[in-house]
């Protein structure tokens, strides 16, 4: 089924249809968006829910009044539309004060300044029902590394991660953290900048089970990297507890395109893992509708993220159930991968007992062509 329900889980950013499209080298092209009407919008085209940052919602510096009235209007939308709110996140990333980073700034008032911004949107996210805390450290890095000891900025990004997770744990929420790796911008370099930095990293926390991953494609691509790889890993090692889906074409620019604008291919394998993976976190939309767009133009790009996830949702249920592909696939071996290299008892002795010839084994061609071609086909609809 295409029409998008909240079934399928679909999430946006309240920045991202709200993006007012201002980029490094030109104004914005767009009015700003009441994040009431976003809810409502988002609601009318089969969404999930909306994720947010502590300034999307409630502009930096508001008073406590005016935070008070912005919170009873989103909630009155998320009520009168049945919309949710999984996730929420920190900006920690827009004031000049974290032009050197939040947890990683150099200066300690303003790490200390840092947490106290995410606890208090950390209480609101778990008051709106946010089981999902996401960190991405944007500012977190340096464009000399003359300006940063690693070795020290990662003790402090431990530290604030090992905080916070004491303050969720002794307030009883119900929340995990999900790291956002990202190599570069807007710092020239940025602290856990892949999935593998990021899992290497969350073994060293101090409570590890309750931190793992919200990797986004346009990242790992621009790290010339291969999404569908990392986010096996992620989904091996028991860590992708939040998905940012979006598009990117190779490393240059965060893009931010429409979820399968970018690399389409990849974007199928992609729907492909997390379907057959069973990953039933939401799908979360992490793009920018392009400045060239006005707001019907905003609606329509936001469509077309959640109907495209769902045509190759479709596509990839029919890859897998033509029976020329599930031939191929065994003519290829995958199955045999599943199958331990040593049976059970056998010890490293026993290999020595092989009757192995590499010449013969070799010997015969795997048909990934094949494989890859009738992919292609899927994807274009010509199965
Ligand atoms: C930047 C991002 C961020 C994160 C967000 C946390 C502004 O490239 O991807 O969006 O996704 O801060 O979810
Ligand atoms: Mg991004
Ligand atoms: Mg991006
Ligand atoms: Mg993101």
């Amino acid at each position: 089924d295409l029409t998008p329900n909240p079934e399928d889980r679909f999430t946006f950013g309240l920045w991202t249809v709200g993006w007012q499209a201002r980029d490094p080298f030109g104004d914005a092209t767009r009015a700003p968006l009441d994040p009431v009407e976003a809810v409502h919008r988002l609601a009318e085209l089969g969404a999930y829910g909306v994720t947010f940052h502590d300034d999307d919602l409630i502009p930096f510096g508001a008073d406590d009044a005016d935070r008070a009235k912005r919170i009873t209007a989103f909630r009155t939308a998320l009520d009168a539309t049945g919309m949710t709110v999984p996730m929420a996140t920190t900006n920690l990333f827009t004031h000049p004060v974290f032009k050197d980073g939040a947890f990683t700034a150099n200066d300690r008032s303003v790490r200390r300044f840092a947490l106290r911004k995410v606890i208090r949107n950390i209480d609101l996210a778990a008051e709106l029902g946010a089981r999902t805390y996401v960190f991405w450290g944007g500012r977190e890095g340096a464009e000399t590394d003359a300006a940063k000891d690693g070795r020290v900025a990662l003790d402090r990004f431990k530290e604030a991660l090992d905080v916070l997770c004491g303050y969720v744990r002794d307030q009883g929420y119900d929340m995990r953290f999900a790291l956002e790796p990202k190599p570069n911008e807007p710092r020239g370099d940025i602290f856990l900048p892949t999935i593998g930095h990021a899992l290497a990293f969350i073994e060293r926390l101090e409570h590890p089970e309750m931190v793992g991953l919200n990797p986004e494609v346009g990242h790992e691509q621009m790290a010339g990297l291969n999404m569908v790889h990392g986010v096996a890993q992620a989904l091996w090692a028991g860590k992708l507890f939040h998905i940012d889906l979006n598009g990117q074409h190779g490393p240059k620019y965060d893009q931010d395109l429409v979820f399968g604008h970018g690399d389409l291919k990849s974007a199928f394998f992609l729907v492909d893992l997390l379907e057959h993976a069973g990953y039933d976190g939401p799908r979360h939309f992490d793009y920018k509708p392009l400045r060239t767009e006005s707001a019907d133009g905003v609606w329509a790009s936001a469509a077309a993220n959640m109907r495209t996830y769902l045509l190759l949702r479709e596509r990839a249920r029919a890859f897998r159930a033509d029976t020329e592909v599930q031939a191929a696939m065994i003519a290829a071996g995958l199955d045999q991968l599943a199958v331990p290299t040593l049976a059970p008892g056998e010890t490293c002795a026993d290999l020595t007992k092989d009757d192995f010839d590499p010449e013969t084994a070799a010997a015969p061609g795997l048909g990934y062509e094949r494989l890859d071609q009738l992919a292609i086909e899927h994807i274009l609809g010509a199965r």
